[in-house]
Order: structure tokens, then C-alpha cells, then sequence
């Protein structure tokens, strides 16, 4: 996305990324790899064997998404909005060698009868995890179709009880700069950390809002949102949040880092609407990853069947 209000001097990622190869020069030098060429060598012979690593799991096939095309892995992991590494979509997929998403916990606090934490192999453990094939459509204007695995939203809240006071839920992505370099930057990074993202109660327990902990059959790559990130199709991407540690039901509407940052530009409800364009692009189109030509932009990402009444009597140019 492109962030007016910053300068371009901000943008520059220079010392990160040597500090980031540097890194990462050690950890391949670890893994017992001899004569290094240059360090972007280095970066995706690394960013190979970290694919190679990634766990295979479990789950069932369900029908959602059935008869669409799904992008490759290589496309979805390797051209990536992940702020807290890089502004460039490139780099999340060589950089994020640094997250460490095991071990994991994620607090589920605020309006609940039962404050919890949860660990991540409890959700491996407890629950069936189900393969959803679903599009995904990114606020700039790019598509793509992307096989998720994981749990609904709606399993893990219903563990913890919200009360009827829970209007909102906001999720908030783990803050170590040790794992994001982005981070270290403090407020000269690109973006107010940590992430925060929000749903209206109803949208979170609806059946389509997911959390995945993997793609393509195996954990998710760390540029994805490893260990656990949320996943709401009829929605701009920027509402699926990643890494997330932090899952509060509260009363009132949480403000969401994209609405921090920009208010003209992106809302909270960030719902998929080809006839809300953007104040600097029109949004009537897309461009799926790897493909040449535009598709129009489905209301609702093509997903209105399954959400279109929560949003009845609202006024969708407003609350975009
Ligand atoms: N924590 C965090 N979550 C995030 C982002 C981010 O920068 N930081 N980018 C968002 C945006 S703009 C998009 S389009 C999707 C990209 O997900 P992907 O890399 O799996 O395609 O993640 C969203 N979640
Ligand atoms: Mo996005």
C-alpha cells in the first residue's frame, strides 16, 4: 500500500537489510553450507530450505472454493504485504527467516467469561483443522486464490465465552523487534506497531472468518503470517492480520492500523466493493497473480450469499 503521509527517506530499508543478511548469512553457514557466492545467494537458498522444513498436516477437504484456480505456492510466498519486514513485496519471503513461530501463544482477554491463553499445539491438537479454498483480494487491486488450512474464528471465541457485552473483537500481532526488523525502527518504521486489526462480532463468528496455520497442505511460511493469522475472504487483505498473539472482545470499535494511519483512504470495515474506489484507484477491477488480463471485482469478494445480510441498512460508501 502506499503511505502518503511518509517521506521517501523513511521507506529506505538499507541498514535492515544488512543486518537481516548478515543474519542470515550465520544461520545458512549453521546449516552447513560452504562457498557463498553473494548474500542474495545466500537469502534464497535459504528461503528454499526454510519451505522445505515447513510441517505437513492433517485435515480435511471441504467444498468451499471448488472449481476455482488456485495460485501456485511459489505466488502466494513469495510476493507478500508483511510491513514488519519490508515495504517490498518481495522481501517478506527472504527476511522472515527471523520470526520464530514455536513456540506460540495466543491471550484471549476483555469481554469473556473465561480469559485464556492458548497454545498453539493446542489448536493443532483440538480441533479437526479443515482445508478452505477461498480468493483473496488485496486492497491495491491484485487477486488471488489460495487453498488455507486451519479453524473458524468462530471455534476458538466460543471457547473462551464472550458476554453479551463483546461487540468487537481486535487482534494485535506480536511486537519483538528481535522477529520483525521493521519494528526496531520504532516510530521511523513504516508503519504504527503492533498491527491491529477488528471485527464486528458478528463478522468474526460468521463461518467463513478463518484462522489459518497453514497453506498448500503444510504449516505456513513465516511471510504468510506463521504460526497463525487470520483469513476473511470478503474483505481487503489488510484485515487479514498475521502472527497474531492478541485476541480481545471489547465494546467498542477498535481502530485498525490501516484506518490509523489513513483514514481517507482505509476503514474499518474494508469490505470488497467494486463500487467504492479507492480516492487514489478505482477498484472496479483486479489482477489475479500471474495472469495478464483484469477480472471485475465481485461485491463482497464473490461471498455475498454468505454475508450480505450483516451489512443490511448500512451505508457502504460511508462505512468503507
Ligand atoms: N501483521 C501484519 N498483517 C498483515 C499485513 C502486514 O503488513 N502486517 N499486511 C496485510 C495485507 S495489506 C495483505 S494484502 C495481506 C497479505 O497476505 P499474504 O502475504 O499472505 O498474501 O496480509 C495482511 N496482514
Ligand atoms: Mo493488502
Amino acid at each position: 500500500m502506499n503511505i502518503l503521509k511518509q517521506k521517501n527517506w523513511k521507506i529506505s530499508e538499507n541498514k535492515v537489510t544488512d543486518e537481516s543478511l548478515f543474519k542470515k548469512r550465520r544461520d545458512f553457514l549453521k546449516l552447513g553450507a560452504a562457498a557463498l557466492v553473494s548474500s542474495s545467494v545466500v537469502a534464497e537458498k535459504l528461503a528454499a530450505v526454510e519451505s522445505v522444513k515447513r510441517a505437513s498436516l492433517e485435515f480435511k477437504k471441504t467444498s468451499f472454493g471448488k472449481g476455482l484456480e488456485l495460485n501456485s505456492f511459489d505466488q502466494a510466498s513469495t510476493y507478500n504485504n508483511f510491513y514488519e519486514f519490508s515495504l517490498n513485496k518481495k522481501d517478506p519471503a527472504k527476511l522472515a527467516h527471523t520470526l520464530k513461530p514455536n513456540p506460540w501463544e495466543i491471550e484471549i482477554s476483555g469481554e469473556v467469561e473465561k480469559p485464556m491463553y492458548i497454545d498453539l499445539h493446542e489448536i493443532f491438537a483440538s480441533y479437526p483443522l479443515e482445508e478452505r479454498i477461498y480468493r483473496f483480494r488485496c486492497v491495491e487491486g491484485w487477486s488471488m486464490v489460495v487453498p488455507w488450512i486451519g479453524i473458524t474464528l468462530a471455534h476458538i471465541l466460543k471457547k473462551a465465552k464472550p458476554t453479551s457485552k463483546a461487540k468487537y473483537v481486535k487482534f494485535i500481532t506480536e511486537l519483538d523487534p528481535e522477529m520483525f526488523p521493521d519494528q526496531k525502527r520504532g516510530i521511523f518504521g513504516n508503519v504504527p506497531y503492533p498491527y491491529v486489526e477488528g471485527l464486528r462480532i458478528d463478522e468474526a463468528m460468521n463461518d467463513l472468518t478463518f484462522m489459518a496455520v497453514g497453506m498448500y497442505g503444510k504449516a505456513l511460511p513465516n511471510q504468510n503470517g506463521a504460526p497463525i493469522r487470520l483469513v476473511v475472504p470478503w474483505k481487503y487483505g489488510f484485515k487479514s492480520i498475521k502472527s497474531i498473539v492478541s485476541i480481545e472482545l471489547v465494546e467498542e470499535e477498535p481502530l485498525n492500523t490501516w484506518k490509523q494511519i489513513n483514514e481517507a483512504e482505509y476503514g474499518f470495515y474494508a469490505n470488497v466493493n467494486p463500487e467504492v474506489d479507492h480516492p487514489r484507484w478505482s477498484q472496479a477491477k483486479e489482477r489475479k497473480l500471474g495472469s495478464f488480463f483484469k477480472n471485475k471485482t465481485e461485491m463482497f469478494n464473490g461471498y455475498g450469499t454468505e454475508v450480505a445480510q450483516m451489512y443490511k441498512g448500512m451505508d457502504l460508501r460511508k462505512l468503507y
